[in-house]
This record gives C-alpha cells, sequence and structure tokens, in this order.
C-alpha cells in the first residue's frame, strides 16, 4: 500500500509540500493541473516542471487527480472526438512521466455536492456537510455561489469556473437524456482510451458520484454495486478501474462496502478512504477518520482492501480523505493538514495491526 496526500500546485493549497514529507508513511501526493483548460492536452514539458516540484521535495507523483472529462464527451457530441484524441495524448504524456494512475470521473456537470462546507461541531472544528432538502432547494447555479463563497478563496476542484456559466444549458440538455445514452457515451470513452492507458500502463480510476444518488434529473453513474458492475463490463480491461472512495459510496444504505471491495478488488487501483456520520437517508456530515466517530466499519473497509491484495497484484494507492477542519487551520475545505495526517497514521496503523495479527 503506497500512502499519498492529494496536493494542489502552483500556491493554491495552504499545505506544503514539505508538510506532507514529514507525515508518516506517506511517500507522495496525488496532483494535477488544473490552470490547463478541460479538453486541452497535458504536455511533457507541462507534466515534467510539476513531477520535479513533487521530487524536489522527496516526493513521488504516481497519481493524478485528476484530467477531467470535457462535457461534450459525457453527452457524445461530433466534437468528442477531439477532446478524447486529447485525452489520449494527455495520459500518454502521463504515462511517460511516471504516473501509473489517473483518477477522474464521468458526472455531468458537476462534480461532488454539499450544503455546508464548515459546518461546527460540538469539538470547536468544522466539517463538510450535506443536507438533501436544502441542495434540492438550490440551483447548480446558487450551490456553486454558495460553495465559491465559503471556500476561503480556494478554487473547489470540480467546480472550476469555467464549468459554473454553462451549468443551467447542460442541465436543460440532459433532460432529454436516457441512463442508457449516458452509458453508451461512456462506453465510447473507454474503448477509445483504455487501449492508450494499457499501452501507457496507466490506471484508469474513475471516482464515485458524490452523493450516489439522483439531483437535478440528471444521470448517474457509479452509485452502488450495480452500476459498478455495469461499468466495469463496459470495457473488461483491468486499466480499466475504480477509485474506492468510502465517503462517497459510504452514504448510501445500500452499499456494503467490504462487499465491494471483495467483489471489485481486482479493479480498485486507489482509495479515498474517510468515514461519514449519516444524519438521515440523505443527510450527513463528514467526520474524523477515525470508525467510532463516524457510521463507517473503517477497520472492516481496510481489511478488505488488504484481503483484496490492494498492494499484492499491483501497488495499490490510498489516501486519507477530507476530515474535520481543526486547532484553527485555514485551508481549503476538505483539504486541511491536520485531520489527513491523522487519518494516514491510522489507516497505516490498521494496516500494520491486520498484517501482523493475520486476523
Ligand atoms: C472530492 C474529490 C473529487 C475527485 C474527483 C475526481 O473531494 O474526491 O473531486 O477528485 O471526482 O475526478
Amino acid at each position: 500500500m503506497k500512502m499519498i496526500l492529494r496536493w494542489f500546485p502552483y500556491s493554491d493549497d495552504s499545505v506544503t509540500l514539505r508538510q506532507i514529507r514529514q507525515i508518516p508513511g506517506v511517500g507522495g501526493v496525488a496532483s494535477c493541473l488544473p490552470k490547463i483548460p478541460v479538453g486541452e492536452v497535458w504536455t511533457k514539458d507541462d507534466i515534467a516542471a510539476l513531477k520535479s516540484i513533487v521530487a524536489e521535495s522527496g516526493l513521488e507523483m504516481e497519481v493524478i487527480e485528476s484530467v477531467n472529462i470535457h462535457e461534450d464527451i459525457k453527452k457524445g457530441l461530433p466534437s468528442r472526438d477531439r477532446y478524447i484524441d486529447n485525452y489520449i495524448k494527455t495520459i500518454t504524456n502521463l504515462g511517460g512521466a511516471g504516473v501509473r494512475v489517473l483518477c477522474y470521473n464521468f458526472m455531468p456537470v458537476m462534480d461532488w455536492a454539499r450544503s455546508d462546507l464548515a459546518k461546527p461541531l460540538p469539538d470547536g472544528s468544522t466539517v463538510m456537510s450535506y443536507v438533501h432538502d436544502e441542495v434540492v432547494k438550490m440551483n447548480p447555479e446558487t450551490i456553486a455561489k454558495s460553495m465559491e463563497g465559503k471556500s476561503r478563496g480556494y478554487s473547489l476542484p470540480g467546480w472550476e469556473p469555467e464549468r459554473l456559466g454553462a451549468m443551467a444549458a447542460d442541465i436543460e440538455f440532459y433532460k432529454s437524456f436516457t441512463q442508457d445514452m449516458y452509458w453508451s457515451n461512456m462506453k465510447y470513452f473507454l474503448d477509445a482510451v483504455i487501449p492508450a492507458a494499457e499501452a501507457a500502463d496507466v490506471r484508469m480510476a474513475i471516482h464515485p458520484d458524490d452523493p450516489p444518488w439522483p439531483l437535478f434529473d440528471l444521470p448517474k453513474v457509479i452509485t452502488d454495486a450495480r452500476r459498478v458492475r455495469t461499468f466495469l463490463s463496459l470495457n473488461d480491461s483491468p486499466y480499466n478501474g475504480l477509485t474506492f472512495c468510502t465517503g462517497s459510496l459510504g452514504v448510501n444504505e445500500e452499499n456494503d462496502l467490504p462487499a465491494m471491495i471483495r467483489e471489485f478488488g481486482g479493479r480498485i487501483h486507489f482509495a479515498h478512504i474517510r468515514n461519514v456520520r449519516k444524519l438521515g437517508a440523505k443527510d450527513f456530515d463528514e467526520c474524523a477518520h477515525l470508525s467510532d466517530c463516524g457510521s463507517l466499519d473503517l477497520f472492516g473497509i481496510v481489511k478488505a482492501l488488504y484481503d483484496s491484495g490492494f498492494d499484492k497484484r499491483f501497488t495499490g494507492y490510498v489516501r486519507p480523505d477530507h476530515g474535520r477542519m481543526i486547532w484553527g487551520e485555514q485551508a481549503r475545505p476538505g483539504y486541511g493538514l491536520y485531520d489527513r495526517a491523522i487519518g494516514a497514521a491510522y489507516i497505516e496503523g490498521l494496516w500494520e495491526a491486520i498484517g501482523k495479527m493475520g486476523v
């Protein structure tokens, strides 16, 4: 298992590479190049520059999160072929630079959504929170504005300004869409890019929908075991795999996470591990990583990853995710240093104990 942390380059992160380097067990980062417009090629030079900044701090950059998918690909427009060609070039360039896993998502219009980015908890920390009735009362633009207003000045990944302008029109566009049309556009994308991913030795790892239920009548992709099966069957290559995000999948009552890990283990290339405290069928707070702090059994999750041979068949990458904002830290919501560092040490502790006790 390789423990890494998400890190945003070019002064868009309060957390530094030097700090990340000092977290025990953390050897690398999952990074990105958010300044490159969605759909354009990540050149060898862009990637090499990013990699050298990371390497100077003694860290690896074997995971990229994310290269976003142009909306025309999801919509299946004729212009998709140009964007898919660009995506293939990006994959090839990333593979050449030693990147082994590419985390991306195929959610229409928007990435993740929350109703509050800094809900105060009784212990004085703050967390991101989701109340379904509040989210559906808003429209994507008001959600975007509310998220931006609470983001402490950081750009929120997945809510890049260039996406916001077209949101209302995009939502309208998908009203005439069936789920099957969406799957078929996804298959078209996968069948085009997976051979390039195999050639470049870059495992594609799709991120689940967050939250994992319908919003604004948009098509959904990765929300439960049934849909994961459909997704994986679209292209059988082991390079067509998953980012297993416990927080995203874990708020759906139907999802038995350890069972899903056991079923899909061979196709899980990257794990985002966090806990959530469920407050209702579709309401939740994020929380500290420990099982006792939330609704998920982190021991059961880490054990299932361990048992699935996560770090034996291929070096499985793991990162702690979100957690709380503690000790007065001012950081990008979901990406503070302290609670993620505590989360990383906790996950590593579980991993070591499971390995040594043979439980
Ligand atoms: C949220 C993240 C997501 C993820 C993307 C991958 O915190 O896990 O934004 O990076 O969905 O494309």
